[in-house]
């Protein structure tokens, strides 16, 4: 096992893992920007190192500072958290070149998931249901016509490195398509560096459903349950619940190919499988994301696993002690994302807490690095929260989200609560009639 680990995020998942390293008995580096100094991630870490100014490129993405941060502390490894470095497979290889373990899979798996069509391809070999479309990049304006009328509109044209909603137009007809062809391909190249466009059917009033896996050197590959995450707005996750609430046939279908593709691309570490699930219960692969997610923590309520302990200990070449039967799912847990944001704007509302109570009490949990009197930062993203409930049912993880929201209290900035609380008392959300495109018609 590792004796020293480096953190190279910040916020809530820095001191997730700070969390996670303690309980594993790892000392634990964290690195911080100098508007992070006060974050209670750098005041729980063992040691913190500021890397530099706020501006993420010259702190949380500069990479040479934070290796020389490794070098300088004697870390032996990095968890890059989410966001940030978690997925930058140059990142991953400049580890493994200078002997530091990336806490995460090898870089030839982030490569591949990276480009959607590359998963696309891994997910189809694997056998894995995907979404019909051209399967291939789609070079000009006559072949991606031929593919849409193949397919048949609504369609998408999605850039191959995109993902996570950006990079992405709905496309209707004929004449939409001519207009947007050209845009569609410039922004590909502006955004992500790469023209590589494919086109893909458009499922209607899908639900987002993704499974977690989790899989060691060894060739050990779990799932862990798929969480419901189509409370969303702007590709924003807002609310997540595990387990979603599906038929046990498709609950298995999509347990069975997310673990089909991960045992056929020989992945390693914890990943998400992201699939579309259709109101006919049909699912459809769309990607796979090679961190740990925002979500991860309704998961571990419903399962008792401690994903990042996991990616630590696997990391560190542990084998999985369990084999697929030894995980039990129990009860239901829902996760609220408390953003410092306007609830009609939606643009972020930095500034000072004055006032915190975070709730508490049977099934409740807070994973936050923010408290009463400290100053949230106008450079990052403006989660400061995030609230996890547990319950027997479904319907009782809401009625503790209603008790466990009323209790909250956040003054000095605005936030999501309310708007949480919202979708709670929504007769379509306790019926579970949701969609990814139910939040933003509702609103
Ligand atoms: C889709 C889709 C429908 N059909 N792909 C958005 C996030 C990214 N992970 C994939 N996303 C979608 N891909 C096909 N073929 C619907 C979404 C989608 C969405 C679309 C429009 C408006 C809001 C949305 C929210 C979540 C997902």
């Amino acid at each position: 096992m590792f004796k020293r680990v480096l953190v190279a995020n910040r916020g809530e998942i820095a001191l997730r893992i700070v969390r996670a390293l303690k309980e594993l008995g790892i000392e634990s580096v964290v690195v911080f920007s100098e508007a992070d100094a006060d974050s209670l991630a750098v005041k729980f870490a063992d040691k913190a190192v500021c890397i530099g100014p706020p501006d993420p490129s010259q702190s949380y993405l500069n990479i040479q500072a934070i290796l020389s941060a490794c070098n300088i502390t004697g870390a032996e490894a990095v968890h890059p958290g989410y966001g940030f470095l978690a997925e930058n497979p140059s990142f991953a290889e400049l580890c493994r070149d200078v002997g530091v373990v990336f806490i995460g899979p090898s870089p030839e798996h982030i490569e591949v998931m990276g480009d959607k069509l590359r998963a696309i391809k891994a997910a189809k070999e694997a056998g894995v249901s995907v979404v019909p479309g051209s399967l291939d990049e789609v070079e000009s304006l006559d072949e991606a016509l031929a593919v849409a009328n193949d397919i048949g509109y609504p369609v998408m044209v999605k850039a191959a490195f995109g993902g996570g909603g950006r990079g992405m137009r709905l496309v209707k007809n004929d004449d939409e398509l001519e207009r947007v062809w050209e845009a569609a391909r410039r922004e590909a190249v502006a955004g992500f560096g790469s023209a590589k466009v494919y086109i893909e059917k458009f499922i209607e009033d899908a639900r987002h459903i993704e499974v977690q896996v989790i899989a060691d050197k060894y060739g050990n590959v779990l799932h862990l349950g798929e969480r419901e995450c189509s409370i969303q707005r702007r590709h924003q996750k807002l609310l997540e619940e595990a387990p979603a609430a599906i038929p046990n046939s498709v609950r298995k279908r999509l347990w069975s190919d997310a673990v089909k593709l991960a045992e056929h691309v020989g992945y390693e570490s914890a990943g998400t499988v992201e699939f579309l699930v259709d109101r006919d219960g049909n699912h459809y692969f769309i990607e796979m994301n090679t961190r740990v997610q925002v979500e991860h923590p309704v998961t571990e309520m419903i399962t008792g696993v401690d994903i990042v302990k996991w990616q630590v200990m696997i990391a560190a070449g542990e084998r999985l002690p369990y084999t697929q039967d030894d995980i039990k799912f129990s009860g239901w847990a829902m996760e609220f994302r408390i953003n410092a944001e306007d609830p009609t704007t939606f643009t972020p509302s930095p500034g000072k807490i004055t006032k915190l109570v975070f709730p508490g009490g049977p099934g409740v949990r807070i994973d936050s690095a923010v408290y009463e009197g400290y100053e949230i930062p106008p450079y990052y993203d403006s989660m400061v929260a995030k609230l996890i409930v547990h319950a027997d049912t479904r319907i009782d993880a809401i009625k503790r989200g209603i008790r466990a929201l009323s209790e909250t209290v956040i003054d000095g900035v605005k936030t999501t609560v309310p708007l949480h609380l919202a979708v709670l008392k929504d007769e379509d959300f306790v019926n579970g009639n949701i969609s990814v495109e139910w939040l933003e018609a509702r609103l």
